[in-house]
């Protein structure tokens, strides 16, 4: 006696207890097919042509990924495999990533829908993918080993559930998964609430990207995977500035960012001109009791963010991580501090031997981004960008956002620089300069000055820091 029941046991697939199931030929013949995307292009929100309507996010240069409505179920297709990814002009990485592109494709999808994804891996070694932050049976939940066998090279595996709370998500492997994730293996996922939510209110724009960092040598394509610390690429959505596009809004407008962490280190988000609440993380929106306005938040390894604010400040504002050091591209570790180190003698010196020596950065590196170094081809300028008024001297985890009144409801195209009403500009104070009025107590660091004489120091003391490294270069 064998009911429908006991077949698909012994077969090996569906069923509560069997989870995520190899597809038998006869299904594969019915997957969705694979949409793939070949640019790193931000496009146009995924307005939804079937299921509940809702307000579609933008992925910063990324795509939505489109699904098909099989008997009620919302039916998606990743494809898990090497990418090319355009991290900015003149620069590609070879990646591991979804149909295409480093991140994959965003999933958007309503509270309560019932999902089925069909995973098909087309890399050499196994796979999983795990639904970040979703309430699931436990054999959905994709880690290899623990809940799951890993999908071998050219299986297809089918996950199944029903988005159960509406948030802000995210996918990603576990398996193999500090080579995988260092790769580029990751994607967003957004379930929107099914009715008027009291804790999400309806915004006009909506974007969303990931944070990831990479480190790839000057002039090669592939990221070293065995990398803890040292990273040289901070990348949002793996580009880095100037490659990462700006998020134009119109004046007045109710903007949503949700931001989400796969690097292995916390990046504090800053964003200028405006203050905003955080009004959800990965476990939901939160209680309006917990919201206060911010201009920085700190994102930490494997959250998400959601901030919310009112964009009613025209102009293009800078929006980038605090961490200094990743708002910049590929650089070798190697270079010395020269801030304050007058090479000019040395420099003498070299150029007889090699005419196209540059001596560099003895008043910070600012000059550096206005220089065209020789680069090795396929390598991201260190510090790069250009505004309205010259290098902006950043790149990595950096854009702006662009708030105009012109611009259209729904236009999320880039309207150009912001054009400042007239003394609206910081401008050079071409005056005279007045003698500095120094407080007393520095003046007369001898003598008696506002300062109690017991906290003055007894004599100036100069200390002389020299870092190991100008031991080798300076020659001492
Ligand atoms: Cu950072």
């Amino acid at each position: 006696m064998s009911s429908r029941r006991d077949f698909l046991r012994s077969a090996g697939i569906a069923g509560g207890a069997v989870a995520a199931a190899s597809v038998s030929r006869v299904a594969m013949a019915a997957l969705p097919e694979p949409v793939m995307q070949m640019k790193a292009d931000t496009m146009p929100p995924l307005v939804p042509s079937t299921g509940r309507p809702y307000n579609p996010v933008v992925t910063l240069n990324g795509w939505t990924l489109p699904w098909r409505m099989n008997q009620g179920v919302k039916e998606f297709h990743l494809v898990a495999e090497p990418v090319v990814r355009e991290m900015c002009e003149g620069f590609k990485a070879h990646l591991w990533g979804y149909n295409g592109q480093s991140p994959g494709p965003t999933i958007e999808v309503v509270e309560g829908d019932r999902v089925r994804i069909f995973v098909t891996n087309k890399l050499g070694e196994v796979t999983s993918v795990h639904w970040h932050g979703q309430r699931l049976p436990n054999g959905m939940d994709g880690v290899t080993g623990l809940t799951q066998p890993g999908i071998a090279p050219g299986k297809t595996f089918v996950y199944e559930f029903v988005a159960r709370r509406p948030g802000t998500f995210m996918y990603h492997p576990h398996a193999d998964e500090m080579v995988q994730m260092a790769m580029g293996m990751m994607g967003f996922w957004i379930t929107h609430p099914k009715d008027k939510h009291p804790l999400i209110d309806p915004v006009d724009r909506d974007f969303v990207f990931l944070l990831n960092s990479y480190d790839i040598d000057p002039g090669a394509y592939t990221p070293k995977i065995m990398t803890m610390v040292d990273f040289n690429l901070w990348t949002w959505n793996s580009r880095v500035f100037p490659g990462i596009d700006t998020l134009n809004v119109r004046q007045g407008d109710k903007v949503r960012i949700r931001i989400g962490n796969l690097t292995m280190t916390n990046h504090p988000i800053h964003l200028h001109g405006h203050e905003f609440f955080i009004t959800g993380t990965d476990g939901g929106p939160t209680p309006k009791s917990t919201r206060w306005p911010e201009v920085t938040t700190d994102v930490a390894v494997g959250q998400m963010r959601q901030l919310d604010f009112l964009a009613d400040e025209p102009g293009d504002w800078a929006f980038h991580c605090h961490k200094s050091h990743h708002t910049m591209n590929a650089m070798g570790h190697e270079v010395p501090t020269m801030i304050g180190v007058d090479h000019r003698s040395v420099a003498k010196k070299i150029t007889n031997l090699i005419p196209d020596y540059m001596a560099m950065a003895e008043r910070g590196m600012h000059d550096m981004t206005e220089m065209q170094m020789p680069l090795p081809d396929n390598t991201a300028q260190m510090m790069t960008g250009t505004g309205p008024f010259g290098s902006v001297g950043m790149g990595g985890m950096f854009s702006m956002v662009k708030v105009r009144k012109e611009q259209k409801p729904g236009d999320y195209s880039d309207p150009g620089w912001y054009k400042h009403p007239p003394g609206e500009v910081a401008y050079e104070w071409t005056g005279t300069l007045p003698d500095p009025a120094r407080f007393k107590a520095e003046a007369n660091s001898a003598g008696r000055g506002a300062m109690p004489a017991e906290r003055m120091p007894a004599k100036n003391i100069e200390v002389q820091v020299r870092k190991p490294i100008d031991h080798k270069s300076m020659g001492h």
